[in-house]
């Protein structure tokens, strides 16, 4: 059993609704792969790579699974694909409906043909390292050695919060998901 961190991302409507309930109705799909041990808060944010484009949604979860990392891939992509992700479609780095990354898993370094853990791109997101931060500050990346603390800390030698980069939603339809009472149809 090991401990995945899961990063949600949206910023375009699903046939659920909002970005908001893509991410609350994704979040209990993933309850199916294994024990949900941590969710961060939503935090709205802003595009990174392709500016002209909505702010997302984005969110990190902590999941305890037996699941092999290609497994876990797979069940990754499958529920994106549930929520209306076409990859065929797309600009790279544009806008979507559901984006679920593999951003740690255990200690493991792995790197494949569409499967790379560590993310490659983890230590430069605040988008990610902000919400990882608020449930795993302690969380290594194993290629450096690197703490997420330090990780955001490198980012923002000064402060994150100065900035609506990466600003935290109060969301009662999010936490209510911890009761596990949104069904994936985004009703309670
Ligand atoms: N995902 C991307 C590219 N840019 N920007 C934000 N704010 N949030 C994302 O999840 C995101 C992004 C590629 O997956
Ligand atoms: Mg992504
Ligand atoms: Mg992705």
């Amino acid at each position: 059993m090991l401990t995945a961190y899961i990063g949600l991302g949206a910023n375009l409507p699903s046939r659920v609704g909002s970005p908001e309930t893509t991410l609350a109705a994704a979040a209990k799909r993933i309850e199916s792969l294994g024990q949900v041990v941590a969710r961060s808060s939503l935090y709205s944010t802003v595009p990174v790579g392709f500016a002209n484009q909505p702010r997302f949604v984005n969110a990190v979860l902590a999941l305890e699974t037996d699941l092999a990392p290609r497994e876990l891939l797979e069940s990754l992509l499958a529920i994106e694909h549930d929520f209306g992700r076409n990859r065929s479609a797309g600009v790279a780095k544009g806008p979507r409906t559901l984006d679920l990354d593999l951003l740690l898993f255990g200690d493991i370094v792995l790197s494949e043909l569409g499967l790379e853990i560590p993310h490659p791109r983890l230590a430069e997101r605040a988008f990610v390292l902000v919400p990882l931060h608020e449930i795993a500050p302690e969380a290594r990346e194993p290629r450096t050695g690197c703490s997420v603390s330090q990780l955001l800390k490198s980012l923002f030698p000064d402060s994150v919060h100065a900035s609506d980069a990466v600003v935290q939603i109060q969301s009662d339809l999010w936490h209510a998901g911890t009761a596990s009472d949104v069904d994936d149809s985004g009703r309670h």
